[in-house]
């Protein structure tokens, strides 16, 4: 038997066995790479994911509420930032993260390729986006990859803020005036189906589930925290009085769980391939971020470096 594939069976055995696996541990470059993959995408999504709901900022309804989106978008840069970090102990460049990024290399939620046109979009966001985000990262909390399932714990805790400001919205208009409602049940059909999507493919469709399952990266498939969104989302548009936009949904008693729809793959795909109605305008607004920021990111190594030097000049 070769040297690796013993290491490759005792870390399998590590795995099965619960361990957390940290930086600094033998893995499977497999292993390595899908992390820097999945952490970096899901850092780019954070950080994209601001664009959207940055939009309404200047616009919201009350003081109240403009503080609460200001607080949430802020949390968002810091999901980046802690992803960011986590991908780093896997030998990834921030630099080399952003270039994949701006170079369309990486991807990020398709969700965020979708416009936000009324402020009631604001609160479809934090109620379906960031209830679908829960249920996936509540599962990555348990990932096997220690820094990004200490980054989970984190993060799930200010996500489940995030989806009660959301859903509060959508209380608020739902039991407001016609228009107000009328407005909550517009930004509902256009977030449903799109909000699906966030679990990525079906699991036949999948390429990477199953290996994620074996090394637990994923505890779920794509479909089982689809159907458990599902299911958990639909009475709470019951209790909104809002009707979800699928004529197809209904409760199975046999199954325990609601039948729903299919989902439109070919939309999915094409706005992973960079053609949704918003994947453009993101990119630019990303790249031209980072283009601006250069002098910043300039100044902040020169102060560095010269704080260095006279830390160097003091002690001798
Ligand atoms: N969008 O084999 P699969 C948030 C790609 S942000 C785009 O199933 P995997 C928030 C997939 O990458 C929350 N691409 O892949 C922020 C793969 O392509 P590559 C974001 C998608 O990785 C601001 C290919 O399709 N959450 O909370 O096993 C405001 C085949 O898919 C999508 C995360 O990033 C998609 N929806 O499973 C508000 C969670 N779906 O990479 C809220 C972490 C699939 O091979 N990520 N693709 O070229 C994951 O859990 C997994 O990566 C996924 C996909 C479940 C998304």
């Amino acid at each position: 038997m070769s040297p690796e594939i013993n290491l490759e069976e005792q870390f399998q055995a590590r795995i099965d066995a619960g361990q957390k696996i940290e930086p600094k541990d033998w893995m499977p470059e497999k292993y390595r790479k899908t992390h820097i993959r999945q952490i970096s995408q899901h850092a780019h999504s954070e950080v994209v994911g601001m664009l959207p709901e940055g939009n309404w900022i200047t616009r919201a309804p009350s003081l109240r509420r403009k503080v609460g989106l200001l607080a949430k978008v802020q949390d968002e840069a810091g999901h980046g930032l802690y992803l960011y970090s986590a991908a780093e102990t896997l030998g990834i460049s921030r630099d080399e993260m952003y270039e994949q990024l701006h170079t369309g290399k990486a991807k990020y939620s398709s969700i965020f390729n979708y416009p936000t046109l009324s402020w009631a979009d604001i609160g479809a966001i934090g109620w379906l986006v960031d209830g679908a985000a829960i249920i996936n990262q509540v599962m990555l909390t348990r990932t096997s990859f220690g820094p990004y399932a200490r980054a989970m714990v984190r993060i799930c805790k200010e996500e489940s803020f995030h989806q009660r400001q959301g859903y509060e919205i959508m209380l608020g208009l739902a039991k407001g005036t016609p228009e107000q409602k009328e407005m909550a049940q517009d930004a509902l059909n256009r977030f449903w189906w799109p909000s699906l999507m966030m679990f990525g493919p079906r699991d036949e469709d999948s390429p990477n589930t199953a290996q994620s399952v074996k090394w637990k990266i994923k505890r779920k498939t794509n479909d089982e925290l689809r159907q458990q969104f599902v299911d958990i989302t639909v009475p709470q548009a019951e209790f909104l009085g809002l009707s979800i936009p699928d004529p197809t949904l209904q409760w199975n008693e046999e199954r325990g769980h609601y039948d729903f729809g299919e989902i439109d793959w070919n939309e999915f795909w094409q706005v992973v391939k960079g053609n949704g109605p918003c994947n453009k305008e993101r990119l630019a607004a990303r790249v031209d971020a980072w283009e601006e920021g250069a002098w910043v990111r300039d100044a902040a190594m020169a102060y560095a470096e010269w704080k260095e030097k006279e830390k160097i000049k003091k002690a001798v």
